[in-house]
């Protein structure tokens, strides 16, 4: 693992979400989100499993940060749960819900690990959900009251912030497909979730910043989406759908703009609304696992690429499985190579408008109890991928992976694996797995040696 070095200066992490991980979702006086709704309705989520229980971090939170100060990271990047913090999601901070995260970071600080939070990983709570939701302006306001509730508590010792984890995955699969919370089937109609979503944060990261904090990001995933073949229909489809997917989030955000055709499907004042959304950020966090394959649509897209989904007719592109490739266990394609490729296209599209990046989340999904070798391979090859493009001049300070613990993953409940830790769902034992120790070793020699 020498070869794997990054330098003394490069941050390594694992990243988690509340919903995913914490369970006790009516302790502390936390509101009810839309998580718990959608999990409480037949059909949403496989095996009808929630995150009532979950890995019971909110009671564990001690023997968690004893796995990470072992795993010897040294940021850690988890999610505060809105609906602890305003149970519904307007007015005063609830104590209870403030005091959980005083705990869980002063335990942090004290193991020697920079508590990195995201505000919003997709638990709104209900009753602004009842109000619209995404699909509501109002809900800017109340995310920027939230930030600065967050701020007055715990700028003092909070040194990195992310405001919203994935507003992709909210658009598309929570209000466009309907395959997560708020389970809503909009198509195009979903769109102003994604403005309100950039409005949200932009206002966020200026009201942290009001607030006393500093070094604020977002944490967006990317993915390269490469045309089924040559074909003009396959190729202009592959466009769109690159632009849906990764430049609708980013170019805001970044240059101030939408891709072109955009702006006139988005509600309100917009252009003063993108001097808000393109307020400059300190880092820009990115997520990602896989590329996808996208072709015309045919009437025949493959559930395999789209997470099991059946997308509605009437698309103007369809997902296509991308053949020639390993899979993880939920069918994504293992390609380091596209790894290098979103971190390229993000320093070339951008330029001098990029402020450093870290890599949010990276992971896979195994079920390899213990001996997981296919996960060590998997973060072998995609870190082998990011030193090249760093080498190639892709300012990259960071690296956070997902996940520390097999946790709630979203509509395919726990049948998905993603930890460096087996979670017996049964007991809560905890259980390093291989890769937890692989990723140690990286870690430490990444220290070590100087990179090049
Ligand atoms: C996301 C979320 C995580 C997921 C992870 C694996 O990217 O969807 O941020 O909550 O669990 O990505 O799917």
């Amino acid at each position: 693992t020498a070869d794997l070095a990054f330098g003394p200066d490069f941050r390594w992490g694992v990243s988690t979400s509340a919903y995913q991980i914490e369970g006790a979702v009516t302790e502390g006086g936390r509101g009810l989100s839309t998580w718990d709704t959608f999990c409480a309705e037949p059909g949403r989520i496989l095996n009808r499993d929630t995150g009532v229980v979950a890995c019971d971090h909110y009671h564990r939170y001690a023997e968690d940060v004893a796995l990470m100060r072992d795993l010897g990271i040294d940021t850690y990047r988890f999610s505060f749960a809105w609906p602890r913090i305003q149970p519904t999601g307007k007015g005063p901070a609830e104590v209870a819900g403030l005091d959980f995260y005083d705990r869980l970071i002063d335990a942090l600080l004290e193991a020697g690990i920079q508590p990195a939070p995201t505000l919003y990983h997709w638990d709104t709570p209900q009753p602004l959900e009842d109000a619209g939701g995404w699909l509501d302006r109002d809900i800017c306001d109340r995310f920027a009251d939230y930030a600065g509730i967050l701020a007055a508590r715990f700028a003092d010792r909070v040194p990195m912030w992310i405001t919203i984890n994935e507003p992709m995955v909210i658009t598309l699969m929570g209000y466009s497909l309907g395959a997560h919370a708020p389970g809503k089937e909009l198509l195009f109609d979903a769109l102003p979730v994604a403005h309100h979503q950039l409005l949200a944060h932009g206002r966020a990261v200026q009201a942290l910043r009001a607030g006393g904090a500093a070094n604020i990001g977002i944490a967006s995933n990317h993915a390269p989406t490469w045309p089924a073949s040559d074909s003009v229909e396959d190729k202009e489809a592959a466009q769109l759908y690159d632009n849906l997917i990764n430049w609708l989030f980013a170019d805001p955000i970044l240059l101030g703009t939408y891709p072109s055709g955009f702006d006139a499907a988005m509600p309100g004042p917009v252009s003063d609304d993108l001097a808000v959304i393109s307020t400059p950020l300190d880092f820009f966090g990115i997520n990602h696992y896989a590329p996808v394959s996208v072709g015309a649509a045919t009437g025949q897209a493959d559930t395999a690429a789209t997470d099991g989904i059946l997308l509605p007719p009437g698309l103007p592109f369809e997902p296509r499985e991308l053949s020639g490739y390993p899979k993880t266990d939920f069918g994504w394609p293992i390609a380091p190579a596209a790894f290098g490729e979103i971190l390229r296209t993000f320093k070339d599209r951008y330029g001098d408008r990029l402020p450093p990046i870290y890599i949010t989340e990276n992971g896979c999904s195994f079920d390899d109890p213990v001996d997981d070798q296919r996960r060590i391979d998997y973060l072998d090859g995609y870190l082998r991928a990011l030193k090249q493009a760093i080498d190639d001049g892709v300012d990259v300070r960071g690296y956070f992976q997902w996940s520390l613990l097999d946790n709630f993953e979203w509509a395919a409940g726990y049948s998905q694996r993603f930890g460096l830790v087996h979670v017996d769902f049964d007991t809560q034992v905890r259980t390093p797995k291989a890769s937890y120790h692989w990723f140690r070793d990286v870690i430490r020699q990444s220290r070590i040696h100087q990179s090049r």
